[in-house]
């Protein structure tokens, strides 16, 4: 087939998702987060959901996730997204309610609303992007910060001693008589992305279907915060994040 051929609009194989609009993305190369909302605009449309879902945007790197899906958002202050998805699911009891939050706003300064609506069992999905830093302000040390990974707060590395352990928020979401689904996934080859769409999906129609809180955690990079090109944060994440945080179901629920 000629290259002309190719970029035809009746022979792309792959496209834009519907639902992203042309404001270029703000995020830095090798960036996870713009990965992840490509896959939530492609479940969204995929199961008809586009008119029914609302987004609650975090503080964070994301915050901006409002400007790239053409889908109905509220923006939270730090950390209380969970706090108002319960809200907005219980008076639209028909919408699709996820919140989108990184691992500072939602196992930091969050903690008590993500506990909380997850013991809940709120029919809302948690999108939770760990990137094991605060990679917006600066690159600060993050409740899910490995043990020995140096941050701009902990240059030597976190310090057990000093600074407590790794938070492993999703082991305790698993534990919640109120969530149904959670889930450990990636987004930094072809196939976790295919594996990660699968699980989102599921997590959207478990909060349709009135199951209780799905969580989809994303173990992810953070190529400026780390100081790393995104290729070899993406290496540096198989070999020091995976051991850590395992991807696979933590729970699911049939
Ligand atoms: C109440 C409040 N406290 C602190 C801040 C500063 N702040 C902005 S983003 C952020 C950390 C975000 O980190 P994370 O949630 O991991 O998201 P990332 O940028 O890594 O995606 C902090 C502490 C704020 N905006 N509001
Ligand atoms: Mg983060």
């Amino acid at each position: 087939m000629e290259l002309n051929d190719i970029i035809k609009p009746e022979n792309l194989v792959y496209e834009k998702p519907r639902l992203m609009n042309e404001n270029p993305m703000h995020y830095c190369p090798g960036c996870s987060h713009g990965v992840i909302h490509k896959l939530i605009a492609e479940v969204i449309a995929d199961m008809g959901l586009e008119d029914k879902t609302i987004g609650i945007s975090p503080v964070g790197c994301a915050v901006f996730a409002y400007n790239y899906l053409d889908i109905d958002w509220i923006e939270a202050a730090h950390g209380r997204a969970p706090a108002i998805a319960s809200a907005v699911k219980r008076l639209n009891p028909e919408k699709m309610v996820f919140t989108y939050q990184g691992d500072g706003d939602l196992a930091a300064i969050g903690t008590a609303e993500t506990i909380h609506a997850a013991n809940r069992g709120e029919n809302i999905v948690i999108v939770f992007v760990n990137n094991a830093i605060y990679g917006m302000t600066g690159g600060q040390m993050a409740p899910t910060t490995l043990e020995g990974m140096p941050t701009a707060t902990c240059p030597y590395g976190r310090n057990i001693a000093l600074n407590g352990y790794p938070l492993k928020i999703s082991d305790l979401l698993a534990q919640l008589e109120g969530t149904c689904l959670v889930t450990r996934q990636s987004v930094q080859t072809a196939v976790a992305v295919r594996k990660a769409k699968k699980m989102l999906r599921k997590a959207f129609e478990n909060a349709m279907a009135g199951k209780g809180t799905s969580v989809v955690e994303f173990v992810s990079t953070c190529s400026s915060g780390w100081k790393m090109t995104p290729e070899k944060a993406n290496k540096w994440m198989e070999a020091n994040m995976f051991p850590f945080y395992p991807l696979g179901d933590l729970k699911n629920v049939e």
